[in-house]
C-alpha cells in the first residue's frame, strides 16, 4: 500500500542539518541515515517517533553495545535500553525492516570474543526493544553501518554489510527485507513518501 508523494518541499541546511520547510509555519530536520561513527563509537543520536504519539524519540547507541530509546525530556521508554554487550561503532539506522508498518531499529555489532563468522552480526529490534525473528544474523567481525538499497528493482530494499574482517568467508553480505523503497515521515499529521 503507498500514498502518492507529496509536492517538493524547499531543503535547506540549518546546523548542518538538512532541513525541510513548508511555506506556511512548520520546520522539521530530518537526522542523516547513516551518522558518522568515530573511532570510540559515539555518533549522532537518529531521531524517529518509535511509538506514534507523533514525538520524536531521540535513539542512542554507546560504544557498550547499549542502545537507549528516550523521549524528549531524556527518559528512556519502555523496553528500553537493550544491551547487546558488544560494541556498537556507529547509530542505527530506523527503518521498518520487517515491512510490518512500525520503525525498527537496525545495526552492526562486533564481538571480539566471537569465532569466525560469530565475530559479528546484524541485530534488528523492535520499537518496544525485543529482536526482530531471524536476528541476529551472524556475518564475521562487522563495525560499519548497514547500507538500503533496491538492488533488483522490485520495490523493496536489500540490506547490505560490509563483515567478514579476520573471516575467510563472504566480505559483503545482501539480504532481503521487507522494507519498501520509499521513505515515510509524519509532516503535520500527515504521511510523507519520498521515493
Ligand atoms: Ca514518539
Ligand atoms: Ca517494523
Amino acid at each position: 500500500m503507498s500514498t502518492p508523494p507529496a509536492a517538493a518541499m524547499p531543503i535547506t541546511e540549518r546546523n548542518g542539518m538538512p532541513t525541510m520547510t513548508r511555506p506556511s509555519s512548520a520546520t522539521i530536520t530530518v537526522a542523516p541515515a547513516n551518522t558518522t561513527a568515530s573511532r570510540f563509537g559515539t555518533s549522532l543520536a537518529p531521531i524517529a517517533d518509535l511509538d506514534g504519539d507523533g514525538r520524536d524519540e531521540f535513539i542512542i547507541a554507546q560504544a557498550d553495545g547499549t542502545i537507549t530509546v528516550c523521549d524528549r525530556n531524556g527518559r528512556a521508554l519502555s523496553g528500553w535500553p537493550f544491551k547487546t554487550g558488544h560494541a556498537i561503532y556507529h547509530a542505527p539506522r530506523i527503518i521498518d525492516i520487517d515491512g510490518d508498518g512500525r520503525p525498527d531499529l537496525v545495526f552492526t555489532a562486533w564481538n571480539p570474543e566471537g569465532v569466525g563468522v560469530r565475530a559479528g552480526y546484524i541485530m534488528a529490534l523492535s520499537r518496544n526493544g525485543t529482536p526482530l525473528a531471524g536476528y541476529p544474523k551472524y556475518i564475521g567481525k562487522t563495525v560499519a553501518p548497514l547500507t538500503f538499497a533496491d538492488l533488483n528493482n522490485n520495490g523493496y530494499l536489500e540490506m547490505i554489510a560490509a563483515g567478514g574482517i579476520n573471516y575467510t568467508g563472504k566480505q559483503l553480505h545482501v539480504f532481503k527485507t521487507r522494507a519498501r523503497n520509499h521513505i515515510k515521515i509524519a509532516v503535520l499529521g500527515q504521511e510523507v513518501f519520498f521515493q
